[in-house]
This record gives structure tokens, C-alpha cells and sequence, in this order.
């Protein structure tokens, strides 16, 4: 059986067909089972070509790799913050089954013996579990997982680049805040050999290049785009602050907010971003990170294309969350609304995808691990809440039934489908948006009796079981 074919009959499972839950663990898996290639952004918004999300923006490898198969334009990630982020991804749960809300709470911790991660569920059966970079958050790696990895740490601070020292802020702000040695921007002349993603990208393609044990299960995780958005200085260049487009903003926008949606915002940033007059130099430097990861993507590809792998390998690319650049005059993400809560998110299944194929309905980060365990054969373990996409990656106007979830500390969700926007609060405060006619989220039609029904229907999927308690830590 080609690989192709085996890949088209193990999607029937998808389809309805019973998956077959025979093969156990730790066996070897089957000859023929395809690899999975992993690519995972780091606080991405949607400013992808590919995505329509900055006019400005440069991404053409991404573009290219993602018009190989299935992008879902709206796509939606378990929680708005990295860990909770990664967490609900890698183990099929939400947040509010999982427990973990916060970046520093420990997952090994907070779920029990019985969950079984993505990786883990594929090393357990026969895969070659690889990692460069970035995929569980912190400290909380499940380390003994992977056959290979590699943390690939950026060094240009050792060669006297540091963006993080708080007495020379790069962006020319007269002060960093306390806390937020992130919040900086600049070019960079330190060598790129020692950037981290350039370094994780050299890690895979070497093993690429050296027969790479097969099947395997590939991640590169990016550290850009995320903050502090430093640049080699030829890439920031390519990138005007003068010339490039600021985010629309409504400045009322605020005055239909519920309380509780200003327990997110953080009222100084956008005022001193503005007030430096550091907006547009922040979008530039932001748009060459983006650039940088697509340069670094397309290097990736170039490898993997001359590879042996390239005729049997999935490939999946999602960013762990998204990200504000003073929309809604906020910055960074932890916020329910779209610009946090949307990911860039793109499926390629050789014999299973059809090119330039976009899927409009929402989805979630939860489902790329029912939808990879389908498309490579695997069983499905028990306790996943996302649902596999091989139907919509077969015909992308398959109903996915559930609308897309994501919680933002306990209590709180957004519940989103093809045109709607929800934010339930856990005061029971709410938002509701029409996206169809208010992209930019400022018209909060929530108290309007016309969409009393729309949300009755979105409220029905609000998870009922909410571990831990509806305060703010
Ligand atoms: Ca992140
Ligand atoms: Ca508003």
C-alpha cells in the first residue's frame, strides 16, 4: 500500500468508521504510518498573509506552506495565555478540566496519572519523538518523551545584545515597567547563529538531512514572535515604522465593556506606547519577528522538501495564541477577545488535503490532537474534549457541530462560531460580537434583545464543570 493510500483509508476513520483502539502500547508502529511534522508559533496574531490580518505583513513561506492544504480561518486556541495554552492543546483538555489557568502552574501536577499527552500517545505507539525548541511552557517539559531534543537557547545576549537589560530599554522608552523587561523592541547586529530560532531550525534540518528515524513526530517551536520583538537588523529594516499601517482603534470602544473585561487590561500600556510615540516602531519591529519566523519556516521547508520525507509526512502549524498590538488599546494577549483568542491553524495531510482549501468554521487547538491521532491510524485516547477535523479536511463545509471554546482563568469563556462571538464572564457578565459586521469587536451587542437567542444557543456550550474558583489569583 503506498503511504498516500494509507493515509486516505486511516481518514475513513474519521469519517464515522469505528477507530480501532487494537494496537497497544509501546508497539511498533506501522510501517507505513506517516510522520508528523509540528511547527508551533510562539503569541502569533493573525498577521499572515495567508490570513488577511496586516496589510503590511511578510509571510510568503507560511503562505506557501499553508496553501499545500487546509487553513482554518477561525481557529481558536484552548486558553489565551502560553501554559494554559499548551496545556489544554497537548492534553486534549480544556482549562477548566485540566485546572491550570496560570503560566506557572505546573501541569504534571494539576492532571492525573491517567491523561495521556500528544507526544506521549504517539511515542507509545512507535513514533520518533523529536523536539526543537518550545512545546510544553517553562520548566514544565515532559522530558523523558522525546528521543531527541533540543532547547536551542538564544546567546546573542553573550554577545553583548541584550534586550532585556532594564537600564537601556532598545524601543527608547525613558523607563521599562517593573515586570516587564519583555516589553522592548529593536534591530540586532549579534550574529544570527546565535538566535535561538535559527539555531532550533539548524538542529532539525540536520536531522532531516541524516535520516531521521521514520515514523516520527517532529516539533519545532518558535521563540518569536515573541516579545521582546528583536530583529537581525537586516530583516527590521525591511520594515518602515513610517510606512507601515496602525491597528484601527475606536476610542470609545471601552464604554460598553463590563467591568470584568477591564481585570485584562493593562490601562498604561497603550497610553505610553502612544504617549512615546513608540506605536509604529513596535508594529514594524512585531511585522519583522513575524518575518523572521516565516524566513525561519522557510528554511525549515527547504530541508524537509529535499528530504525523503516530504511524500509522507502531515504537517501542522498553529500559534499557541494570539496577540494585541493596541487593539482594542490593549497589548500582548490574556483577553478573550479575537485577537487573543484567534491562531493562525493549517493541517497539509498528503492524500487527505486538497490544496488552497480554507475551512471558515471554528475550530480549536484541542482538535489537532484527535485529528493527527485519526490521519496517522492511531486510537483515540479517552477524555479528549476537541474532535477530529479529518471531515473538514476532506470537505471543509462538513459541520463541526460545537462552536470553539476559550477560557481565560476559571469561569471565563469565550464561545465562538462561524459568526458569532461570545464572552461569558464568570460574574455572568457578557460581550457578544457579530463578526460578520464588526470585526474589530467594538459594538457589543450583548444587551440587545434581538440576539437573545443567539446567545441562549452559545451559553448551551459553556462547560458546566469548572475546577478551581472564579477569582483572579
Ligand atoms: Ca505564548
Ligand atoms: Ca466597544
Amino acid at each position: 500500500m503506498k503511504r498516500r493510500d494509507f493515509i486516505r483509508n486511516m481518514s475513513a476513520s474519521a469519517a464515522g468508521l469505528a477507530v480501532s483502539s487494537a494496537v497497544l502500547p509501546n508497539a511498533k508502529a506501522q510501517p507505513d504510518a506517516p510522520n508528523v511534522l509540528f511547527i508551533f508559533l510562539e503569541d502569533a496574531p493573525n498577521w499572515f498573509g495567508c490570513m488577511g490580518g496586516h496589510p503590511d505583513t511578510l509571510t510568503p513561506n507560511i503562505d506557501q506552506l499553508v496553501s499545500r492544504g487546509t487553513l482554518f480561518t477561525n481557529a481558536h486556541c484552548g486558553s489565551p495565555i502560553c501554559n494554559p495554552s499548551r496545556t489544554s492543546m497537548l492534553t486534549g483538555r480544556r482549562p477548566d478540566s485540566t485546572g491550570v489557568y496560570y503560566n506557572e502552574d505546573d501541569w504534571r501536577e494539576f492532571v492525573s496519572d491517567d491523561v495521556i499527552t500528544m507526544p506521549r500517545h504517539f511515542r507509545d505507539r512507535g513514533y520518533n519523538l523529536v523536539r526543537s525548541g518550545k512545546v510544553f511552557h517553562g520548566n514544565f517539559d515532559e522530558r523523558e518523551v522525546w528521543h531527541q531534543f533540543y532547547d536551542g537557547k538564544s546567546t546573542h545576549k553573550l554577545a553583548g545584545h541584550d534586550p532585556y537589560n532594564p537600564m537601556k530599554p532598545w524601543n527608547g522608552l525613558n523607563y521599562v515597567m517593573e515586570g516587564q523587561e519583555f516589553f522592548n523592541w529593536g534591530a540586532t547586529d549579534a550574529p544570527e547563529a546565535t538566535m535561538a530560532d535559527f539555531k532550533r531550525v539548524r538542529f532539525l534540518n540536520d536531522l532531516l538531512d541524516n535520516s531521521v528515524r521514520e515514523p516520527f513526530m517532529m516539533y519545532y517551536g518558535t521563540t518569536k514572535s515573541h516579545l521582546p520583538s528583536i530583529a537581525p537588523r537586516r530583516v527590521m529594516e525591511r520594515f518602515n515604522p513610517a510606512e507601515v499601517t496602525l491597528p484601527p482603534i475606536n476610542p470609545n470602544d471601552h464604554d460598553d465593556l463590563p467591568p470584568p473585561a477591564f481585570n485584562w487590561i493593562d490601562p498604561n500600556n497603550h497610553t505610553d506606547v502612544v504617549g512615546a510615540k513608540q506605536w509604529r516602531k513596535m508594529i514594524a519591529a512585531y511585522l519583522a519577528t513575524i518575518y523572521y519566523v516565516d524566513e525561519m519556516v522557510g528554511r525549515l521547508l527547504y530541508a524537509f522538501d529535499n528530504s525523503q520525507h516530504a511524500d509522507n509526512t502531515i504537517i501542522a502549524l498553529v500559534a499557541d495564541h494570539g496577540f494585541h498590538l493596541g487593539e482594542k488599546m490593549h497589548w500582548r494577549k490574556a483577553t478573550l477577545w479575537n485577537e487573543s483568542t484567534q491562531v493562525i491553524m493549517s493541517v497539509i495531510a498528503p492524500g487527505v488535503t486538497s490544496p488552497n482549501t480554507v475551512c471558515h468554521q471554528a475550530v480549536s487547538m484541542l482538535d489537532l490532537y484527535p485529528t493527527l491521532s485519526d490521519l496517522c491510524g492511531l486510537p483515540m485516547p479517552p477524555g479528549l474534549e476537541g474532535q477530529t477535523l479529518v471531515p473538514q479536511l476532506i470537505n471543509p463545509a462538513a459541520e463541526r457541530p460545537e462552536p470553539a471554546i476559550c477560557t481565560l482563568e476559571a469561569g471565563n469563556h469565550a464561545v465562538v462560531n462561524e459568526q458569532y462571538h461570545l464572552i461569558n464572564y464568570s460574574t455572568g457578565d457578557q460581550e457578544l460580537y457579530d463578526m460578520a459586521v464588526d470585526p474589530n469587536q467594538w459594538n457589543n451587542i450583548a444587551g440587545d434583545p434581538a440576539y437573545a437567542a443567539v446567545i441562549a444557543d452559545l451559553m448551551q456550550w459553556i462547560p458546566e464543570q469548572t475546577l478551581g474558583d472564579a477569582t483572579t489569583r
